[in-house]
């Protein structure tokens, strides 16, 4: 298993990834003011080690991991890699923790859509914008 990093091709996440690297914070950086997250997981085909900022949705210590991509029409491809490998390491301010994916449906489902959309309302936008059904992951605690 490969230990290389291979950093996002999109310029604009990149860079919001390297600040908080170079701030070891998630709290560096925003969208519209709202908090993110960070994910880090092992590419699907690679092996290498991605990391991926989402928006911060929490619950009583648990977080979901909405699949938005903007509203684009295909998922993301981390979303694949979470399927795959659901092991990542998540990190919320200055901590970090091991963590596992699990894609939720259903009565779960709408809840935590419920509380995805109060954390960051263009969620919705993006579910109207997309004919995917957005995936919607909780990231639990543990090594699993
Ligand atoms: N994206 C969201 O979907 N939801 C959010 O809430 C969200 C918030 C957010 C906040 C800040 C920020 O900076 C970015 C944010 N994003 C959010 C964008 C998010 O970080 C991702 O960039 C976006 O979801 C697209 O994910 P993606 O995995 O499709 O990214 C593409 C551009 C990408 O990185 N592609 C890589 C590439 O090289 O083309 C592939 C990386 C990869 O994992 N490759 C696998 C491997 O094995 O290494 C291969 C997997 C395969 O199946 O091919």
């Amino acid at each position: 298993m490969s230990d290389d990093y291979i950093p996002s091709p999109t310029e604009w996440v990149r860079k919001q990834v390297e600040t908080i690297e170079r701030t070891g914070d998630t709290r560096s950086v925003n969208i519209m003011d709202r908090p993110v997250v960070m994910l880090t997981m092992r590419g699907r085909k690679t092996g290498a080690l991605r990391k991926v900022p989402l928006m911060r949705v929490e619950h009583d210590g648990v977080y979901a991991a909405v699949a938005s991509k903007g509203g684009a029409p295909e998922h993301p491809v981390w979303y694949g890699n979470l399927l795959a490998d659901p092991h990542l390491t998540l990190q919320d301010g200055t901590d970090s923790w091991p963590a596992v994916a699990r894609e939720i449906d259903g009565d779960e489902r709408a809840q935590w859509w419920e509380r995805s959309v109060a954390a960051y309302p263009p969620y919705a936008d993006y579910q109207e914008k997309t004919d995917r059904l957005i995936p919607v992951l909780v990231l639990e605690p543990g090594e699993g």
